[in-house]
């Protein structure tokens, strides 16, 4: 992949048609006027082939969508909404490094960390493929010794313990791709998270842990999130506190990743054990930068960038396949179809794999921290609904709590349904059973059971209402050969590119995260008026000043 052509320089964008005004969502408005009332049994009963026909394979991620609401004509229009908002230039400008984040004059260029050595990505007119690499090696060396116990700690004995201390976009990816990967970490070693500023995450993650044996890496694009360096501190108070207070042990048992050199030895570590990554890396499209460290220690670097190599397939999918045959572009297409025509407020990610059950919780932040956006990239205000709450949980747990909801509610809620075909753990018919779960639940969504179907089981007259099942609730079904870093990479990179493609058509700058400032800001205003010896003069609302004085009453007496 040659990038020839320097970014472009960052300027406000304009809308310059906007979403609702285009042929192709009138036509689809229209359209949806008539497809509403059609049912998923009549769209199979008239096209036998429909289940071969509506699927789409890229890199070994197989995509049915035939059990959406959708005709062929949908997704003609669909990709001439495509089309029509430019979506081709759009990625060709990501790809290009120009600075699509343009609230933050930034370029958007996770694609870069997973680029093969060789190529040429360029932000600022510098290609940026030879900085990413670097890192990697400096990552691999360092894994490499920690991994043989060549890299001891303070007392010389080996570190057994990986605490990743980092939140948000420093914290989900690396806690996701953990435990999605623990198939193949090294069991020798143990693995834990601390992300939350409540006192309780961090002490039950050391509470049964020798301190000569922990190493810390402490996550921080910034270097001065509140929760993360509170964390540190504390991190580093018990460190020194479990080896005898001598501060030359924080080189050994303390590493940085981070853009903020200067922040990182302030701390105290030394920058030679920090690595790095850069401004056009988004928080969360991060776990494949150095903020993946926990995730190469534990699985090794061969698999780290088995991972990497998975991401770029199907950047490069992305990047190339027309739109028709494009998984992310179709997948976020039937996300706009479902919530801009059908009101659907929410997306169910249904993971039947273990292993990824904190997929969820990751796209989470993926979603709806790029498209839960209310104003174009000019500032006017949307009059549509953009992105939708995406959750779930893996099954067949689901199944035994909101899947009725799903099932017999009165909400529309489209589910993407993800499993692979062999499983990690073989036990006796089990993975059958699951696979089978999976199979079974998008057919009983898609095609319900009707009042004549309940009626011929003998169920009474006075039964039937409660014992049927609409159907015509939509799904996809992404099925994989096996769990395994690669496949890992592509899925993580298909919800990023989906995301993109979403937010691409909304007109709305998906990279940027102001929501999360004003909470930040008031909770520094708020914690000297919790600390403060007198009484502090409050001027908030009335109820934020009578919580506070609670607090502070409460607090004294108890
Ligand atoms: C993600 C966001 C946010 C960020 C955290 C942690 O896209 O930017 O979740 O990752 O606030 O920030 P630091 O890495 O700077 O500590």
């Amino acid at each position: 992949m040659k990038m020839a052509m320097g970014p472009r320089p960052s300027a406000t964008p304009k809308v310059v048609e906007p979403l609702t005004r285009r042929k192709a969502w009138k036509a689809l408005q229209a359209h949806y006027e008539g497809v509403r009332g059609l049912h998923l049994r009549g769209l199979f009963a008239e096209d036998p082939k429909r289940g071969e026909r509506l699927t789409a394979e890229a890199a070994g991620i197989f995509l049915d969508y035939s059990k959406n609401r959708i005709t062929d004509e949908t997704v003609k229009l669909l990709i001439q909404l495509a089309e029509e908002s430019g979506l081709r230039a759009q990625i060709d400008a990501m790809f290009r490094g120009d600075k699509i984040n343009f609230t933050e004059n930034r370029a958007v260029l996770h694609v870069a960390l997973r680029a093969p050595k060789g190529t040429s990505i360029l932000a600022d007119c510098e290609n940026v493929v030879p900085q990413v690499h670097a890192v990697l090696d400096k990552m691999t060396q360092f894994s490499n010794r920690v991994r043989s116990g060549e890299w001891k700690g303070h007392t010389g004995k080996r570190l057994r313990n990986v605490i990743n201390i980092g939140i948000g976009g420093s914290d989900l990816g690396p806690v996701m791709a953990y435990e999605a990967l623990k198939h193949y970490s090294d069991r020798t070693m143990t693995f834990r998270f601390v992300s939350n500023v409540d006192s309780t995450d961090f002490a039950e993650a050391v509470r049964d842990l020798d301190a000569a044996e922990t190493l810390f890496i402490i996550s921080s694009k910034t270097f001065t999130t509140l929760e993360t360096m509170t964390n540190a501190y504390s991190a580093r108070r018990w460190s020194l506190a479990g080896l005898g207070g001598n501060e030359e042990s924080v080189a050994k048992h303390f590493v940085a990743v981070s853009t903020n050199a200067a922040e990182v030895a302030k701390f105290g570590i030394d920058t030679a054990n920090m690595f790095g990554f850069w401004d056009w890396v988004g928080g969360r499209y991060s776990m494949d930068s150095a903020i993946g460290l926990s995730t190469m220690l534990a699985i090794g670097p061969e698999n780290f960038r088995a991972m990497l190599d998975g991401f770029h397939q199907m950047d490069e999918h992305f990047r190339t396949a027309p739109f028709e045959q494009n998984l992310p572009v179709l997948m976020g297409l039937l996300s706009i179809w479902y919530n801009d025509f059908f009101s659907a407020q929410t997306v169910a990610v249904l993971p039947y794999e273990q292993y990824l059950k904190r997929f969820p919780a990751y796209l989470q932040q993926l979603t709806m921290e790029s498209n839960g956006k209310h104003v174009t990239i000019d500032g006017a205000d949307v009059t549509y609904a953009t992105g939708p709450i995406y959750w779930g949980e893996p099954g067949t747990n689901g199944q035994h709590s909101f899947y009725q909801l799903i099932h017999q509610g009165t909400r529309l809620i489209p589910c993407d349904f993800i499993a692979f075909v062999e499983p990690l753990n073989p036990l006796g018919r089990q993975h059958d059973m699951l696979l089978a779960n999976v199979f079974a639940q998008t057919e009983a969504l898609a095609f319900g059971k009707t009042p004549e179907q309940v009626k011929a089981e003998g169920t009474p007259d006075s039964l039937v209402p409660h014992r049927v099942f609409e159907g015509n609730r939509p799904s996809n079904t992404i099925l994989a050969a096996r769990l395994t870093p690669e496949t890992v990479g592509k899925l993580v990179a298909l919800y990023e590119h989906s995301v993109f493609t979403q937010g691409a058509i909304w007109q709305i700058n998906s990279f940027d995260q102001w929501g999360v400032e004003l909470g930040k800001a008031l909770a520094q205003r708020i914690i000297p008026e919790l600390e403060s010896d007198g009484e502090p003069s409050l001027s908030h609302d009335s109820s934020t000043n009578s919580l506070i004085r609670r607090y502070r009453k409460t607090r004294e007496t108890s």
